[in-house]
């Protein structure tokens, strides 16, 4: 019997890639074929398939290991009748192309239609015209599933913007605009499965020089095309509700193809199941997990929990004219994160204001220096520094539910999410240590994290980790909301419009500036005599901003 090791293949290019899964064990028989780990890059995951028939001797990586071409990652006995000495990397790179071999750097066919039966369709002429995209080589004759569109007809998109997003059971994988231009029909629809070739999109705008005849045609009559780009792992922006495990899960669950199995077995949404592996994928071990808390806690979970009637569909146009308008990304997170927090969590919301004239002289002293520093201080860097020492002296509200229901998990740092309103939807960035900084810092780091929230340039890292949230509306205006806690936080402060209101004093009515404050907590976590307190630091700490020093 010989022994025989399995290599990592060609990785495209990438130098290294991470070890995520490993799908075999020592004493495991294989077939060819058979998926042995699962890599990943930053921009995809990708099985490792045996290229040999065996038993498993030895499995020389483990999971989180850094291996890249060549490495050796399984040691097999191989069977005799298959077992013709065979070079794992020699044999992968038939089912793959190397990096000489690759075939035309395209997935353009010029013209409206794909020109079958010539090699080397060349375009030179810079003129706009209708070109045909189409699937490029997906490593295998089986059909993949379109699973994202990413552009609609009349996008503007350039080259190597992700067109559709393709799911085979090994990988997902970008097809990206092979030039830039304007995208006038799509062929296909979420849901549809597609193989090499097959037409996705039209796109208008100028012509792109296809592969020269040189290059090798290995399938049949038509040029084959570079194999798809990988789909790097989701990077979603947060929203008032979209914190880590929004983030990692939503509609985008960041999983390998083993885990995407695995859920499909078990009838698992994995967009509902907290991711807590590295750069927020879903592992095995969450889903087995999501699954026995399900079972443990049915109302917390799909299997055999109480059911929640749907809202019959209206066609609303037979009452009148409507628009149907595309929800961006942030909005169907935020939309599943109110949700899911609205389902999960008795929700309660205290109410109380608090006196901001004395905070309110001293923020306008700072006006000259701020403006020589080049920072804006408006209330909210104040209140960030209230809550955190708030928060700081009634340490409940920085909690959260422990996932087996039996722990708080105490959080001995405090991070403080603010509600950003942008273009795209609300995202909550993270003023990180908020109670160690200062209201010039804290003000500037707000301005800075808020301008790129609106930008669309947070990382989802600036989006992570918050243990509570402030959201303003004071500058929009009303007298008080109920905010929805962003689980798995306990605990959110509503701020509305500060106005200047009589209050009497023991012996008068006196005009001051009244700050409305509402505070949402999580009735599991917190108990109104907690919220009490929690309030009644809050409004003497900014009642007095002398009392932040203490
Ligand atoms: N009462 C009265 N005026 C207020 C105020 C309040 N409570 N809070 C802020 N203001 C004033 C500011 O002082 C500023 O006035 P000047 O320009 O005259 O100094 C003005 O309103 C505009 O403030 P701003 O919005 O630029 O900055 P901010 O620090 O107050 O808020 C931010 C920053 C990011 C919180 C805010 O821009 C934002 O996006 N708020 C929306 C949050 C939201 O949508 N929450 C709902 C989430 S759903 O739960």
């Amino acid at each position: 019997m010989a022994i025989e090791k399995i290599l990592v293949p060609d990785l495209g290019g990438a130098e290294s890639v991470d070890v995520i899964e490993i799908a075999v064990a020592e004493g495991d028989r294989v077939e060819q074929e058979q998926s042995l780990v699962v890599l990943e890059s930053d921009k995809a995951t990708m099985d490792v398939p045996s290229t040999l028939a065996g038993v498993v001797k030895k499995v020389l990586v483990k999971e989180g290991d850094s291996v890249g071409e060549g490495s050796a990652i399984v040691e097999l006995e191989v069977d005799e009748s298959t077992g013709e000495k065979a070079d794992a990397v020699e044999s992968e790179s038939k089912s793959k192309p190397t990096k000489k071999e690759q075939p035309a750097p395209t997935g353009v066919k010029q013209g409206p239609e794909k020109q079958k039966g010539k090699k080397s369709p060349v375009a030179t002429t810079p003129e706009p015209q209708l070109q045909s995209i189409e699937v490029p080589d997906t490593g295998g004759d089986q059909a993949v599933e379109v699973i994202e569109l990413s552009v609609k007809v009349g996008d503007q998109v350039q080259e190597g913007d992700a067109l559709v997003v393709l799911e085979s059971d090994k990988a997902t994988m970008e097809v990206p605009a092979p030039a830039a231009g304007e995208i006038t029909e799509l062929k296909v629809v979420e849901g549809d499965k597609v193989s090499t070739g097959d037409v996705i999109a039209m796109i208008s705008g100028v012509a792109t020089q296809a592969a020269p005849p040189s290059k090798p045609a290995p399938s049949s009559t038509d040029e084959k095309q570079e194999p798809a780009q990988p789909k790097k792992p989701a990077q979603t922006e947060s929203a008032p509700a979209a914190s880590e495990a929004a983030a990692a899960t939503g509609g985008e669950a960041h999983a390998g193809p083993a885990v995407r199995q695995l859920a499909r077995e078990l009838g698992v949404d994995l967009s509902k199941v907290p991711a807590t592996g590295p750069r927020q994928r879903v592992l095995k071990d969450d889903v087995h997990a999501y699954v026995k808390n399900a079972f443990q806690n049915p109302q917390a979970g799909t299997a055999g929990g109480a059911s929640i009637p749907v809202v019959p569909p209206v066609d609303f146009s037979k009452f009148g004219e409507i628009d149907q308008i595309k929800m961006s990304k942030i909005q169907k997170l935020t939309a599943a994160n109110m949700q899911r927090a609205w389902i999960n969590m008795p929700l309660v919301t205290q109410f109380d204001d608090a006196d901001i004239t004395d905070l309110e002289a001293f923020r306008k002293s700072l006006k000259a220096e701020g403006e020589k520093r080049g920072v804006k201080v408006t209330p909210v860097p104040f209140l960030i520094r209230a809550v955190a020492t708030a928060i700081e002296q009634n340490p409940e509200f920085n909690r959260s539910l422990g996932a087996d229901g039996e722990h708080f998990v105490q959080k001995k740092y405090i991070h403080i999410g603010v509600a950003v309103d942008t273009p795209r939807g609300l995202v909550v960035p993270v003023v990180r240590d908020a109670d160690k900084k200062g209201i010039w810092q804290l003000s500037q780091e707000l301005t800075e994290l808020a301008q790129k929230a609106r930008d669309g340039k947070l990382a989802p890292a600036e989006m992570q980790g918050a243990c509570f949230t402030i959201s303003s509306l004071g500058a929009a205006g009303g007298t008080g909301f109920t905010p929805i806690v962003n689980t798995p936080e306990v605990g959110i402060l509503g701020v509305s419009r500060a106005e200047i209101r009589p209050v009497w004093n023991g012996s008068e009515f006196v005009p001051r500036q009244m700050l409305p404050l509402s505070l949402s907590y999580d009735h599991r976590a917190i108990n109104g005599g907690d919220a009490g307190r929690f309030m009644t630091t809050l409004v003497a700490l900014i009642g007095d901003i002398r009392r932040l020093l203490m």
